[in-house]
């Protein structure tokens, strides 16, 4: 699907744009799992213990999405932080240009929700609507020792116009879902905007004849 004249390419993706690439950032509070499912995701691997700073910062992956019958690649580039979440010290360089950002939370930790709640305000104040929002619930192999209600989490995720998953990336439950669900919104805004664009293109052309 790399022929820029290949009409099962999503509409408005002229050229070379065909194939994207996407950039997506993992936020949330020490310890939820952000580094763990970027690892299953990329290597499909889990580390039981605290994975160490001194993993990468940042992958890549390749996709292919199909959306009615259309299908597109997409190079996913996402970032993780080295731990600097804990000390509150992630500012907005960390996270502007990204297309894309997943809050995630542990569902036995309530406080690691409220961090999300918080997050989510900061980037829609930052962002606006540019930015596709993902909140996943991680850990939920630990239904047993559930705190945040899944119910709640999903209520909440609606009136802020955010996806919801919740996922396990020791059992790898949901973590393919997570990345191909915001990709595909992500694939969907940006299409979206386009499409308004040369509306108010043709807006503007109308009143100015
Ligand atoms: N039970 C369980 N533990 C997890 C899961 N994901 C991560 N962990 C563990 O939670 C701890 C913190 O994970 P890490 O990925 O380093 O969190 P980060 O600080 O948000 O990057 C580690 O001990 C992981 O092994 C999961 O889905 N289920
Ligand atoms: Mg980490």
């Amino acid at each position: 699907m790399d022929d820029p004249d290949d009409p099962r390419c999503l509409p408005g993706t002229a050229g070379a744009d065909c194939q994207s690439s996407f950039k997506v950032v993992l936020l949330g509070e020490g310890a939820v799992g952000k580094s763990s499912l970027l690892l299953r995701y990329t290597e499909d691997k889990f580390n039981p213990q605290h994975a160490s700073t001194l993993q990468a910062a940042f992958a890549t992956k390749r996709l292919r999405l199909e959306s009615g019958g259309a299908s597109r690649e997409l190079e996913l580039n996402i970032w993780d932080t080295a731990g600097q979440e804990k000390f509150h010290a992630l500012g907005p360089i960390y996270y502007r240009d990204s297309q894309g950002a997943i809050l995630v939370y542990d569902i036995t930790d309530p406080h690691s929700f409220d961090r999300v709640k918080s997050w989510i305000r900061e980037l829609t104040r930052m962002l606006g609507d540019e930015v596709v929002l993902m909140i996943a619930g991680n850990k939920s192999d630990l239904d047993g020792s559930r705190v945040v209600e899944r119910r709640e989490a999903e209520d909440y995720a609606e009136s802020v116009s955010a996806h919801f998953i919740e996922c396990s990336a020791k059992e790898n439950l949901n973590v393919g879902e997570l990345f191909e669900e915001l990709s595909l919104g992500g694939m969907l805004n940006g299409e979206l905007s386009k499409i308004i664009d040369s509306y108010r293109t043709l807006l503007r052309d109308a009143e100015e004849s």
